[in-house]
């Protein structure tokens, strides 16, 4: 094991690890990383935790449209940077933040249980008690996911949309105090860890608008190659996430979609049923390839000793058991291929070229 971890001892002569948890310096980061250092707290009462707080590319280019930046780990290089210096040893991420495919030596040790996954849309107040469908025609809705402005573009014709960028307390700021935006939609998973519940108006159906992978998760990043870390983390798993994240995953990287493409995704477990469906869309909405797929994820027990042999795009979730995740990755593929088959790529190739061009 590495020279680099540090060592504590209490009064007693007691002597235990000390673990440093990076994370990002938004108060959502924050607030997730605190999150995850207080389960592991109860787990683990003797384990030292420290929080080391970091800024990320991401954090800084606050002018620009995320798909535009083009940059692949955005929010994640500089938290990786650090975990492979050793200077942190987890890093707590919303996993839809996080590529399908991790640079080597890095791995996702746990996916806490899912928030709600699902989009929402908060008004501005002077438009309290309306919705997209009765907003007044060519009101302005901020979004920079080309995924929500695809699928909302086609569903609310009537409506525009604008970027708007920054972290959530930056576009609450921006919707409240400016008169630019009708509504904007973000996660209601951010909004609620912010304890913000109260300023969703709506949540947006999959009818309206599908999620994106893995959103409402967070993930637990370690060094693939520290098993004692990934040990202790593990127990942070929840299956029915892991399984359904799984198959997300595995169908965005099938797909070749980064973090900033129109790719929108459903899941669901129904006993040993895991369901999935996905889409992907042209940039305004006009053209949508969409399919659902279910497998059986029976879990037969049959857990994973060697975390090493067993990472599923990304994840190492070597306490759920092997078939499930294989269960799991297969759905993904299978249903990216038959979009594939559809025309897909076609579609995605002509969004990421609109995007750069625009
Ligand atoms: C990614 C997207 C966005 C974030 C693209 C998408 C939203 C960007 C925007 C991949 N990451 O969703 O289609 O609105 O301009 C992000 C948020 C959270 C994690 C904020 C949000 C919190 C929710 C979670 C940004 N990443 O989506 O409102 O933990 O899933």
């Amino acid at each position: 094991m590495s020279e680099n971890i540090s060592i504590s001892q209490d009064g007693n002569g007691k002597v235990s690890r000390i673990i440093r948890m990076g994370t990002r310096k938004s108060q959502l980061a924050r607030i997730q990383t605190d999150s995850v250092a207080s389960r592991l707290k109860e787990i683990y009462p003797d384990v030292h935790l420290e929080i080391v707080a970091m800024s990320t590319i991401g954090d800084k280019i606050l002018d620009t449209a995320l798909s535009k930046i083009g940059e692949k780990s955005l929010f994640t290089k500089e938290l990786e940077n650090a975990l492979e210096r050793n200077e942190v040893d987890i890093v707590v991420h919303s996993l839809k933040d996080l590529p399908t495919s991790l640079p080597p030596g890095f791995t996702i040790g746990a996916v806490l249980q899912r928030e709600n996954p699902h989009d929402a849309v908060v008004l501005h107040p002077k438009n309290a008690g309306l919705t997209l469908n009765s907003l007044p025609e060519k009101s302005v809705i901020g979004t920079s996911s080309l995924r929500r402005a695809a699928q909302l573009k086609k569903r609310f014709p009537q409506l525009e949309f604008e970027n708007i960028r920054g972290n959530l307390n930056t576009r609450l700021k921006k919707l409240d105090e400016k008169e630019d935006y009708a509504a904007i939609i973000l996660a209601a998973a951010g909004l609620k860890r912010m304890g913000w519940e109260t300023r969703i108006s709506h949540i947006l159906g999959p009818e309206d608008c599908m999620y994106a992978v893995g959103q409402g998760a967070l993930a637990v990043e370690v060094r693939a190659q520290d098993k004692d870390i990934l040990k202790m983390v593990s127990v942070l798993n929840h299956s029915d996430t892991v399984l359904r994240c799984i198959s997300e995953r595995a169908f965005l990287r099938q797909l070749e979609g980064g973090c900033s493409v129109p790719v929108a995704v459903h899941t669901e477990v129904n006993g040993s049923m895991l369901y999935l469906t996905g889409a992907v869309y042209s940039l305004d909405g006009s053209e949508c390839l969409k399919n659902s797929m279910e497998i059986c994820v029976e879990i037969d027990n049959k857990v994973n000793e060697s975390a090493q042999e067993c990472v599923h795009v990304g994840v190492s979730a070597n306490n759920v058991s092997s078939v499930a995740l294989e269960a799991a990755e297969k759905l993904g593929v299978d249903l990216a291929n038959l979009l594939l088959n559809k025309g897909a790529k076609d579609i995605l190739t002509t969004a990421r070229k609109l995007n750069d061009a625009q």
